[in-house]
């Protein structure tokens, strides 16, 4: 079941192609090869011999065909040494996404890449720029992704700790003999050849030159770590959050979570040095992270910005300046308050807004939870529905009417201004809303049933709340108080499959379906495809349903995919 290739793209997809589009057509071969990406040997998933794997770069209109080639011993969907061809068209978005993996915990291991859409010929962008960056952020393990797996199966819910962390596939583990034997995980850990001499690994130096603009376009592909980026001395001005244009918005740091993507400027107007380059994780544990870097140092990867007249070059493993240093894991006020601020800071760029409709025709509040499987592991629930993979394809079980398909049976949910009957579930237990279903009274398409076309889009509100809590407290009234009594929640990345969608809203503690409204942004919220969704804290986002079809709604940390964590949105 884990070795098997399901790719997906993290864009919206037509059948209609476009005047003057172009058809580009890409091979791509996932292979598991050992390499040693922070100078620690492992398996890696590559594709076309690559990790990352090749970028993908095509203008908004062309249509794809991606050729993707499954050279592992694997499974379906796949199947070993097959070839799936995937056909779409990319009809008007723009920006920085990737291809990946979308199987058990294969993305932590590899097989993923840049898939950059540049505007139409003739179209510019709102900012301009000299020379083009491309960054891609990963934490790396050294445990095995499907030890990684059982891992947080066995630890209640926890994710291993990150051993490095890598940019553009690059990194570098201080992998002594000493240090590997205390930090590696014994049985868990199959290949810990130290290659230090591996070419595939070591200090990243990213060459510029002076007095230059660039635009770094900035992917997190972690599998978990809620990453931190910055460049010592200089400003980056994020001008792209995803595919929406944003209003230019200076900061110092940059904060990513997984699965999102960034356009910031910056200009190379210092001297002419060497200056750092900083990924970190913005929380950890550094008793959590000895298990990992074998040191009480959480890890942390320091990076050159190397200028092309500098004589100059920073040590890689330099203690980096404590201005960098790791936060520790703090989910008090101060910490997660300063991430919303950023988060809500992020405004939809005012040539590029889209109207949005308030109020919305359909209330979801989706409470995040751990429950629990038959066999006592920890698997992520929504509302009380403990995530279940459907054994059939949801579409395939809906056309067939198979009994392991959507049973329309209406649950209750915890939340006020929800809309109950729209929960239903699958036979085996994956959670999934009708938001256009085809029973009588749900269908906001009006006569899309009988003409085939939708006539109306649903304008939809999904209010993610985070709690750790357990099924079997979620009948509890949900209010500050019960959340104080909580375990520490963790940090996730909801991403909707086949729609942008509009951030109206971010809070710390409960969300109110009277009094939270009050603060959303209704005017300008930026237009994206991955939310951060804090501990102790809610999300709120509108998407308009005019793209039927049966999506997932699911985080992107890995682990938290693999045990459940996703409902579709299921439309006909
Ligand atoms: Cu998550």
């Amino acid at each position: 079941m884990l070795w098997t290739v399901a790719f997906a793209v993290t864009l919206l997809s037509s059948a209609a192609p476009l005047a003057r589009a172009e058809v580009q057509t890409y091979n791509l071969t996932v292979k598991s090869e050992i390499r040693s990406p922070d100078c620690l040997e492992r398996r890696t998933l590559t594709v076309n011999g690559l990790f990352p794997g090749p970028t993908i770069r095509i203008r908004s209109g062309d249509t794809v065909l991606a050729h993707v080639t499954n050279g592992m011993p694997s499974e379906c969907p796949i199947l070993p040494g097959e070839t799936f061809l995937y056909n779409f068209t990319v009809p008007d978005q723009v920006g920085t996404f990737w291809y990946h993996a979308h199987l058990g915990m294969e993305r932590a291991a590899g097989a993923w890449g840049l898939f950059i859409v540049d505007p139409p010929l003739g179209q510019s962008e709102p900012f301009a720029y000299d020379q083009e960056l491309d960054i891609t952020l990963a934490d790396w393990y050294h445990m095995d992704e499907i030890y990684y797996g059982y891992y947080f199966l066995a630890v209640n819910g926890a994710n291993p700790p990150a051993n490095s962390f890598l940019l553009n596939g690059r990194g570098q583990f201080n992998c002594t003999p000493a240090i590997e034997r205390t930090g590696g995980y014994g049985d868990l850990d199959p290949y810990k050849a130290c290659n230090v001499s591996s070419a595939d690994c070591g200090p990243t130096v990213l060459k510029v030159q002076p007095n230059t603009t660039y635009r770094a376009r900035i992917l997190s592909g972690a599998a978990q770590s809620y990453m931190l980026f910055s460049i010592e001395n200089h400003t980056l001005t994020i001008v792209q959050a995803d595919g929406g244009y944003t209003e230019p918005r200076n900061v110092s740091v940059l904060e990513i979570a997984s699965g999102q993507s960034y356009s910031v400027l910056f200009t190379t107007n210092q001297a002419p040095n060497a200056y750092y380059v900083s990924v970190r994780s913005k929380w950890e544990t550094p008793g959590y992270c000895m298990q990992a870097t074998g040191t009480g140092q959480c890890p942390h990867l320091t990076g050159t910005l190397l200028y092309s007249s500098s004589a100059n070059a920073v040590a890689q493993n330099a203690p980096p300046p404590s201005s960098l240093q790791s936060q520790g894991i703090s989910f008090g006020d101060p910490s997660v308050n300063a991430s919303i601020a950023f988060q809500k800071n992020i405004t939809m760029n005012k040539d590029y807004v889209t109207p949005l409709t308030w109020p919305p025709t359909r209330n979801i509040t989706i409470l995040t939870s751990l429950g629990a499987d038959p066999d006592s592991h920890p698997v992520f629930a929504l509302n009380g529905i403990e995530g279940r993979e459907p054994v059939t394809p949801l579409l395939i079980a809906e056309y067939y009417n198979v009994s392991d398909g959507i049973d329309n049976t209406a649950h209750d949910t915890y939340r006020p201004g929800d809309e109950t009957s729209l929960l239903v579930e699958t036979a085996q237990g994956l959670p999934v809303y009708r938001i256009n279903g085809n029973e009588s009274g749900m269908s906001c398409y009006g006569t899309e049933l009988a003409s085939g076309a939708p006539t109306e889009s649903c304008s939809v509100l999904i209010v993610f709340q985070n709690s750790m809590v357990t099924t079997q407290q979620s009948n509890m009234a949900i209010n500050d108080t019960y959340l104080a009594l909580l375990p520490v929640a963790v940090p996730h990345a909801w991403h909707l499959q086949g729609h942008d969608f509009w951030v109206v809203g971010q809070g710390r503690g409960v969300y109110d379906a009277t009094e939270s409204p009050k603060t959303f942004n209704l005017v300008n919220p930026i237009y994206r495809n991955t939310v951060a969704l804090y501990p102790r804290a809610w999300a709120a986002i509108m998407f308009n349903a005019d793209n039927p079809g049966a999506w997932f709604v699911h985080c992107h940390l890995d682990a938290h995919m693999w045990a459940d964590s996703l409902f579709a949105a299921m439309r006909f």
